[in-house]
Parts: C-alpha cells; sequence; structure tokens
C-alpha cells in the first residue's frame, strides 16, 4: 500500500513504507515517546527535512500544519508546532503493523490522543492560512440519499 505524500513546494510522490522509513534520519522506539507503546518509529521532521532536500527543495518557508488522511477517511488536521515530537509508527516486532498499517502517526505533543491517526495513506504539508487547532474526525459523506433529503 502506498502513501501519497504532498507538499506545495516539494511536489507529490507515492512511497511506500520502506521507502520513508530508510529516508528517515532518525529511528527511535517508540515508547521512548509514548510510554507502554512497543514499536519502531521514525521522526516526522526530520524526515520530513530529508524529503525536501531529496526532492531538491531549498526554501526558508515552513508549513504552517500537516494533514493526514487514513483509509477508512478518518483524518486529522495538525498545527506544525504541535508536531515536533510527532513520529510514524511503522514496525512492530520487527513485522509490518499489524493495527494501523502502513503506517500510524504518533504526536506526543498534540492537543489530543485522538490525533495518533491509524493507517495513514496521504500525508500533506500545507503552507496556507494558520490553523490554532487541531482538528480530526470523518470526511464529509454525503450519500445520494442525503442529497434528496436536504434538497
Ligand atoms: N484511521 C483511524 N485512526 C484513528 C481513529 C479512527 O477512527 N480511524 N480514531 C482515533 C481516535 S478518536 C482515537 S481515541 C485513537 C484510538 O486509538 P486506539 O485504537 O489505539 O485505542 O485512534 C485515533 N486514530
Ligand atoms: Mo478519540
Amino acid at each position: 500500500m502506498n502513501i501519497t505524500v504532498y507538499d506545495e513546494i516539494g511536489g507529490t510522490e507515492q512511497c511506500t513504507v520502506m521507502e520513508m522509513s530508510s529516508l528517515a534520519p532518525n529511528h527511535i522506539p517508540l515508547k521512548e515517546r509514548v510510554p507502554g507503546v512497543e514499536g519502531q518509529a521514525f521522526e516526522l521532521k526530520s524526515w520530513y527535512d530529508a524529503w525536501m532536500n531529496k526532492r531538491q527543495v531549498k526554501t526558508d518557508r515552513e508549513p504552517v500544519y500537516m494533514n493526514v488522511e487514513a483509509v477508512d477517511e478518518f483524518q486529522a488536521t495538525i498545527p506544525w508546532e504541535q508536531l515536533n515530537q510527532a513520529v510514524f509508527l511503522y514496525e512492530q516486532d520487527g513485522k509490518p503493523l499489524q493495527k494501523g498499517f502502513p503506517i500510524r502517526l504518533y504526536v506526543p505533543d498534540g492537543s489530543s490522543e485522538c490525533l495518533n491517526v491509524k493507517s495513514v495513506v496521504s500525508i500533506r504539508f500545507e503552507y496556507g492560512e494558520a490553523v490554532n487547532e487541531a482538528s480530526y474526525g470523518f470526511k464529509n459523506r454525503v450519500s445520494i440519499e442525503e442529497l434528496r433529503l436536504n434538497k
């Protein structure tokens, strides 16, 4: 399963877990940042810098937030300042994740544990208007039935 990475300046790339984790300069046991949870994780921000370098992007700008979306369409938008300790869990017992595959975000500095999005398949770095608070939840899914009813 691929993960789509998008950055307004750096462009778009489809990555495998292997490609992402091998690019990441800083790998840690997750329990160092999230006590009680086993597994190997890599740091988000140092991975992001390495990815931007690989994309040959030079910029002084920083994203204002990151948006991640999961297989089940759960998604979260998190201000850049809450992401300093953020990591992606990618392996448990030396194997791909049983729960949260392909990767799971953990946000130790985040405003809520609900931001620990499982099964992330899309990661977007955004530079637009600042968001002051993190948000999460399922994307709006409007069925044909509802459209008819609300007409
Ligand atoms: N993909 C996905 N990730 C998700 C959720 C979800 O519904 N889908 N729920 C979130 C919420 S609201 C919480 S509280 C935690 C629960 O994590 P747990 O399953 O490890 O207890 O996962 C978060 N990550
Ligand atoms: Mo939650």
